[in-house]
């Protein structure tokens, strides 16, 4: 609702210093007066077109971001973008589409496993490989069913790549969630290459909790392989046998964001239980306490002993109460919002909003949430510095996010 209303708004003043940008929008996502963009000069020669359904975000902070609905998917869950600056979206019920960075389809990606939908799991995450400019090889995450058990898979495949589309090719079995559980709940299997090449997945506890501390499990862990799914000999649990030796860390709920800083520094965002949302800084072999500890308490309204009673688990950087619900991690690392440098942003399901926290390397601070009333499945960092959102749902809108001036 509101949505409309800061249309008008925001073409009545588009100012806007950013060069080069901006064509309009989709125009499925576009209101019926939208083919009209309104031109504006910014402070002499710089202009930028912006489409007339761009919309303002006022931050928590005063800050005053615009939005630019760029295209509309169907329940998408994930975005990557490729080395020549279009992008791939992922939608739960097993789709990857093609797409310009400004959210023109360009088609269809085919070759694609068909994945389980069930419950919060589908059809997930894409990561490319390092060398992916060389080896054209993707890394992607779904659901597979046993009889009325689920888990989660990761597989890798070629992706060629052509104008109007792709083919996925030469699909090979990376890892497998274990075991199957009969429920839709807390997948995770969001997907992380590290600076030195290494293969993160996260898997969350499957709803069930204790799998979270059961080292014959892979549920509720932070997994490290080699890009061919092979064991890394440096991992925690390596050469003490059996499924632990694929664990990084352990004692995970959800976690549905996975990032990477500057200095090559792993973050993770989880969901708590009723509060207790979590940042978390991630440390080789650590035990980050789910469901021992956590700052949130049961949907039974049970409380859970927090973080600060228990000191041989990891605390989180920051934790929140109530839930945000955070669906997505990135760190910052562009130009466009030079003050943001280093900043986790975190996109929140129930929380509606970007979340912004300063990490000072152990701890996180939140500065900031800029909300327009959805969800926010997934953020990505645009090659132009600017930042892209995937709202959740069925008519979730790929926007693109800059600063007001
Ligand atoms: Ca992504």
């Amino acid at each position: 609702m509101t949505r409309f209303t800061l249309i008008s708004l925001v073409s009545a003043v588009s100012v806007f210093a950013i060069a080069g940008c901006a064509k309009p929008a989709a125009e499925k996502t576009v209101p019926p007066e939208a083919d009209v963009s309104e031109t504006a000069s910014v402070e002499g020669d710089v202009t930028r077109e912006l489409p007339a359904n761009a919309f303002e975000i006022k931050g928590s902070d005063g800050v005053v971001l615009i939005a630019e609905p760029l295209g509309q998917f169907e329940e998408p869950w994930a975005m990557t973008f490729l080395p020549d600056g279009n992008l791939l979206v992922n939608e739960k019920e097993g789709r990857i589409k093609l797409v310009t960075a400004d959210g023109d389809v360009l088609g269809q990606i085919a070759g694609v496993p068909e994945s389980e939908v069930a419950g919060q799991g589908g059809f997930a995450d894409l990561a490319l490989h390092p060398d992916f400019e060389n080896n054209k090889k993707v890394y992607i995450s779904y659901i597979e069913a046993e009889g009325d058990l689920y888990g989660s898979v990761v597989e890798s495949g070629t992706l060629n790549l052509t104008s109007s589309g792709g083919e996925l090719t030469d699909i090979e079995r990376i890892w497998t969630q274990s075991p199957k559980i009969d429920t839709g709940r807390h997948f995770s299997q969001r997907l992380l290459f590290d600076k030195d090449g290494y293969l993160f997945i996260t898997s969350g506890d499957r709803g069930g909790q204790t799998p979270a501390q059961d080292m014959n499990g892979n549920l509720g862990k932070l997994i490290r392989l080699n890009d061919d799914g092979s064991l890394p000999d440096d991992n925690p649990f390596a050469g003490q046998g059996g499924i632990k030796e694929q664990f990084w860390s352990i004692g995970h709920r959800n976690p549905l964001g996975i990032a990477m800083d500057a200095d090559g520094q792993i973050w993770e965002n989880e969901m708590g239980p009723r509060g207790g949302d979590e940042l978390n800084r991630i440390v080789k072999g650590e035990n980050y306490g789910w469901p021992v500890v956590s700052d949130g308490r049961n949907y039974s309204m049970l409380d859970i002993p927090d973080h600060d009673t228990r000191d041989d688990f990891k605390t989180p950087a920051i934790s929140w109460v109530p839930s945000i619900s955070p669906g997505s991690l990135i760190i910052y690392t562009g130009d466009v919002f030079a003050d943001w440098k280093g900043n986790a942003l975190m996109g929140g399901l129930s929380g509606q909003a970007i979340v912004r926290v300063s990490l000072d390397g152990e701890k996180g601070t939140e500065e900031a949430r800029y909300s327009w009333d959805e969800r926010v499945r997934e953020i990505e960092q645009g090659p132009d510095g600017a930042i892209y959102v995937l709202e959740d749902g069925f008519e979730g809108r790929l926007l693109r996010i800059t600063p007001k001036g």
